[in-house]
């Protein structure tokens, strides 16, 4: 079980609804590290470049227009596989079919709105990672016992 970095952001609704502190919790609650943190105003071309693989699909425009609506947290979190663990608990993709427990499966109703992202795989993190944290992470390295950057 690989130690792996993810990039989890709260979407504007989560933080709109005042869910940010919720879903911090929720991923120290199972025992994994935060290594960064920011609210931003994503432009139209970051969200593009995020979302480049759902270029095709039909709503890939509304996705835009719903993520740029307001400021967003983007994370960086660090622990055993937090890729997969962390999916599971956002909750599915539709907050419908997201069973209890899940952030998506208690807060949320509409796919559309579905309060958060994690990525989809440790290859796609470190890609996002570099794309809303462009100037790299520093975090703390046990194996250095100091403070380094990715
Ligand atoms: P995310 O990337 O945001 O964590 O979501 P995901 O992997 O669970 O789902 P993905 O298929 O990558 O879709 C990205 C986001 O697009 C919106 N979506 N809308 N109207 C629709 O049918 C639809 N399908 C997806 C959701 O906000 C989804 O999180």
């Amino acid at each position: 079980m690989a130690t792996e970095r993810t990039y989890i952001m709260v979407k504007p609704d989560g933080v709109e609804r005042g869910l940010v502190g919720e879903i911090i919790k929720r991923f120290e609650n199972k025992g994994y590290q935060l290594l960064a943190l920011q609210m931003i105003k994503p432009t139209k071309e970051l969200l593009e470049e995020h979302y480049t693989d759902l270029k095709e699909k039909p709503f890939f425009p509304g996705l835009i227009k719903y993520m740029s609506a307001g400021p967003v947290v983007g994370m960086v979190w660090i622990g055993k596989d937090i890729v997969k663990v962390g999916r599971r608990l956002l909750g599915e993709t539709n907050p419908l079919a997201s069973n209890p427990g899940t952030i998506r499966g208690d807060f949320g109703i509409d796919v559309g709105r579905n309060l958060c992202h994690g990525s989809d795989s440790p290859d796609n993190a470190e890609r996002e990672i570099s794309l809303w944290f462009p100037n790299g992470v520093v975090q703390w390295d046990p194996t250095e016992n100091n403070m380094t950057q990715k």
